[in-house]
């Protein structure tokens, strides 16, 4: 028999495009140089990050996915008929897991900006699960906005997922801020499962910053590549070197250190480096459980429920709005 290519429904919010000149000049610029995290994820960045998380060193995916497996059909209870928002749904592979212990007539609905890869991942998924009703949606979920009105959704209720502690990225005042804005998005009705990287022992947590084969190293040198590319600049590769350096205060630092005294040419700008001065990539924010938890409350929600590992390495919680 033939089989028609599964077709998802897509919305395009047309949200803003991001400024990437702009948004590099202005971070080098800045006494603390930095380049937001958002921009290590080109083609290639993408790559590696997904080479990233096949490391023996980071232990989050594979964790996160052990506690969904373990505990999906709880989940999948917990979830019920409601509709599964995905915020940054990428390749929307996670969701499978959960996917896998839910009645097969499930709603997801993935929201993502890059929406072409958006496109291909749900179309995939779709066709992995013949009777999921997958909608995509693209539109930047930094700022409220309106669910689609499409039938399957209607009067159904929602509920978000937000996995891999990607909420890490991001500084505690802009996670709160983010669960606020993804309530509302959620309205009426915005109960969220959201996965969380847990504090833990730096020699655990460095390694998985800054692995042996250096795969971590080659993601954040390849937004040097990109802007090199993109944007014209001259970074020579040699002259810089990743690192990854766990602030007790519960963050996980990485940036890019100049090796000498050097200057870097972007659009007729002449940038100076000092020797050691560094560049901020990325800041991925640790907490135990009772601080999520704490934050969670900060943001509106009632934390009803937190899964976690035997080692105690991840936390996945379910917040009440
Ligand atoms: C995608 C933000 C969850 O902080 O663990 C991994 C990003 N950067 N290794 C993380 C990352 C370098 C990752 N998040």
């Amino acid at each position: 028999s033939t089989s028609t290519p599964p077709t998802v429904p897509l919305y395009d919010l047309h949200p803003p495009l991001a400024d990437f000149r702009a948004e590099v000049l202005q971070g080098l610029s800045l006494p603390q140089k930095v380049i937001p995290a958002k921009y290590l994820y080109d083609k290639r960045g993408a790559e590696l990050f997904d080479a990233i998380c096949e490391l023996e060193e980071y232990y989050l995916t594979r964790t996160e996915v052990r506690i969904l497996q373990e505990h999906a059909a709880e989940i999948a209870d917990l979830i019920g008929d409601r509709a599964l928002v995905e915020f940054g749904s990428g390749s929307s592979q996670k969701i499978r897991t959960l996917l896998d212990a839910m009645p097969s007539a499930a709603v997801y609905v993935a929201l993502d900006i890059s929406k072409q890869h958006l496109y291909e991942s749900c179309c995939e998924l779709a066709a992995a699960y013949p009777e999921l009703q997958a909608i995509a949606v693209c539109a930047d979920y930094t700022q409220p906005f309106h669910l689609p009105d499409h039938p399957a959704l209607g009067d159904r209720q929602k509920i978000g997922f937000f996995p891999g502690s990607t909420i890490g990225n991001l500084e505690p005042a802009e996670a709160i801020h983010f669960l606020k804005t993804a309530a509302e998005i959620l309205e009426p009705q915005g109960d969220f499962l959201i996965g969380v990287d847990l504090k833990k022992d730096k020699a655990i947590l460095e390694p998985a910053y800054d692995d042996a084969k250096g795969v971590s190293a080659d993601f954040a040198l390849n937004l040097l590549t990109r802007i090199n590319r993109e944007l014209g600049a001259d970074f020579d590769l040699d002259k810089f070197s990743y690192r990854a350096i766990y602030n007790p205060i519960g963050r996980i630092e990485m940036s890019i250190a100049s090796l000498t005294a050097q200057a870097v040419h972007l659009d007729g700008q002449t940038i100076p480096f000092a020797a050691g001065e560094t560049l901020r990539t990325e800041y991925s924010y640790k907490y135990s459980v009772e601080e999520f938890q704490d934050l969670a409350i900060q943001a509106g929600f009632q934390p009803k429920r937190v899964w976690t590992d035997p080692r105690n390495l991840f936390s996945l919680h379910y917040l009440h709005a």
